[in-house]
This record gives C-alpha cells, structure tokens and sequence, in this order.
C-alpha cells in the first residue's frame, strides 16, 4: 500500500487569538522584571517563538527546558550549552521533580536581585529592604507553564491540562512572599509556515493533533526517527520491527506498528487512523523512548 506523505496544516483561527494574546503580554511587560521562557527540551528551537524574542528582548530572561523527562538527554545538554553561550540562564526542568522547582526559583531570585540592584543603582531614595520579583511565565501553548506555577507555588493556583489552550486569559499568582508570577496564554506565533516545525509541535502535543491528517503526521514522525540510529533503533525494539521493515516507505512502516499494536480490523486489515493516533500517543508521551527532534546549529 502506498501513499503520497505531505502533510497540510489548518491552521486557521489561531491568528486572531494569539495577536490578542500578544497584546495582552505587552502591556503586562511594564511591570515585569524577569522573563521566564518555557520551551519543550524535545524541541527548543520549534517551541521557541520568535515574537516573544522581540517583546521581551530588553528584558532579563531565563530559558526553561520543560519536560526534559521526555527529552534525549545528551541532546538536552548540547541545547543548554547553546544557550548558555548566549548569555543566557537555561535550566532542564521536569515539573514533578521538586530540585528542578526548586533550582527554578533560585535563579529567580539571583536575577531579580540583579535587575533590582540595577535599577535602583541611580535612585537616591531609599531601596526596599525586600523587593518583589515580578516574573512572566511565557511559552507556546502545553509546554508546562501552569504546571511550573502551580509547583513554585506549592498550590493549584493555575488551571493545567493535557491539550493546548488551556490557559485562556493572564493571572497574578503570588508563590512566595517576593515573588509573583504572571501566567499567561499559549503564544504561538500566526505564521506557521515552516512545514517541519509544524509537524514537530504536533508530535509533541504543543498543537492540536485535529488541525492535521494524523495519518500523515505519523508518517512524517516516523521518518524523523528513522533518519537517527539511535531513535531507529528504539522504534524497532518498541515495535519489534525487523531491519527489513526499514526498507518499507513510512507508510507501511506505520502499517506493521498497527499490527503490532492490534489496530487490526475485519479482513485482518489494519485500521491506519488507530495505528497513527497509537504511534502519535506513544511517540509523545515517551514510551518509544527519550526523543529529542530538535538539535542545536540545526
Ligand atoms: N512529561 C512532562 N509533562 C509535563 C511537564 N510539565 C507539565 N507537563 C504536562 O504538560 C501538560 C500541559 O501543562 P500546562 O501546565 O497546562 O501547560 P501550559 O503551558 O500552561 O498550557 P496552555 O495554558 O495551554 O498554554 C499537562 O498534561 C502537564 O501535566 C513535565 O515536566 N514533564
Ligand atoms: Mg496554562
């Protein structure tokens, strides 16, 4: 069975939405001291939004490479030299691992006191004794953002949830007694244009799988993970797969993953709908193994 792999993306809606997003985020920066960047460590460059380097370029910023739990750990490594060579702080985080929580809140607290001092390193009147670290909590859409919060916060303060778009509209969340915390929505830049990084929000949950042909959208994660060895091999041993499947298009590939995984229906087809959402879901939640698809310099 053949099929031609080309992947379209509907991605109309999104512009209106987010432009609002956007506005929204600029008034909110005059009180902002820090910018927190969250980006998903399985796809720093994908998830990193342009438009959020121009809004906040004259800020102190850290980066927050979220769900590095899932991400190829090396790769995680090269990502945080990259940034680091920047200038930048860059922290690998997995929310549910409180030193990672806690390691985010101490670089808060070592920047702020930086902007803090610099700030008032002119003024003649008399510094508070205890500042208060005003922090924005910005990202594309289901990176852990809420998440991050609510676990700085040590409360549920912010709402979460396995999709993106859950968080509708910016809220103050005071976490500690000199810091506050802006959460904000999803910003996903309108142009989306770059057919690859389109395919790779999609395959790590950070756009709605709906908006594509899941079909081809598992066809094209599949020969992402072929064109690496190392993830080859952890799609093989996942899906028990022989070295002669390789020679298969994906989408025949995406066919013995079926099998393997019972998406079988009368006539011992498979169903490729169910075969494709069962490769997507496994690929994203890390159970073929820790995937990176993005890489520095690339
Ligand atoms: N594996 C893993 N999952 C995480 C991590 N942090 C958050 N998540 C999950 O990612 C999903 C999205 O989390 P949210 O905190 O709602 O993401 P958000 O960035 O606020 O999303 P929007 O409000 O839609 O912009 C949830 O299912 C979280 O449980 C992490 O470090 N590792
Ligand atoms: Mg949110």
């Amino acid at each position: 069975m053949k099929k031609k792999v080309f992947l379209r993306l509907r991605l109309t809606g999104i512009h209106g939405h987010m432009v609002k997003a956007q506005n929204e985020i600029k008034d909110s920066l005059k009180l902002i001291d820090i910018v927190v960047e969250v980006l998903d460590a399985r796809i720093p460059f994908s998830s990193q939004n342009p438009i959020i380097n121009n809004i906040t370029s004259d800020k102190a910023r850290i980066i927050v490479l979220n769900k590095a739990d899932l991400a190829d750990k090396n790769v995680t490594e090269e990502w945080k030299k990259y940034f680091m060579s920047k200038g930048m702080v860059c922290l690998d985080t997995d929310t549910s691992d409180n030193n990672c929580i806690k390691k985010i809140v101490e670089a808060i607290k070592v920047k702020g006191k930086e902007v803090y001092l610099e700030k008032n390193k002119q003024k003649l009147q008399k510094v508070q004794i205890k500042p208060i670290y005003r922090v924005l909590i910005i990202g594309i859409p289901n990176v852990g953002k809420s998440t991050l919060i609510n676990k700085i916060a040590k409360k549920n303060s912010a709402a979460i949830g396995n999709k993106p778009g859950v968080t509708k509209k910016k809220q103050w969340i005071r976490v500690s007694d000199n810091i506050d915390l802006l959460d904000t929505p999803g910003l996903l830049w309108p142009k989306l244009d770059d057919k690859n990084v389109g395919a790779k929000l999609a395959l790590t949950g950070n756009i709605k799988q709906e908006v594509l042909d899941v079909e081809e959208l598992a066809c094209v994660g599949i020969d992402m993970l072929v064109l690496n060895s190392k993830y080859k091999k952890m799609l093989q041993e996942k899906y028990k797969l022989e070295d002669e499947d390789f020679e298969l298009i994906s989408y025949d590939i995406l066919e013995k993953i079926g099998r393997k995984r019972g998406c079988v229906i009368s006539g011992g087809n498979i169903d490729m709908t169910k075969a494709a959402l069962c490769f997507l879901e496994d690929l994203k939640s890390g159970k073929i193994g820790n995937i990176s698809l993005d890489l520095p310099n690339v």
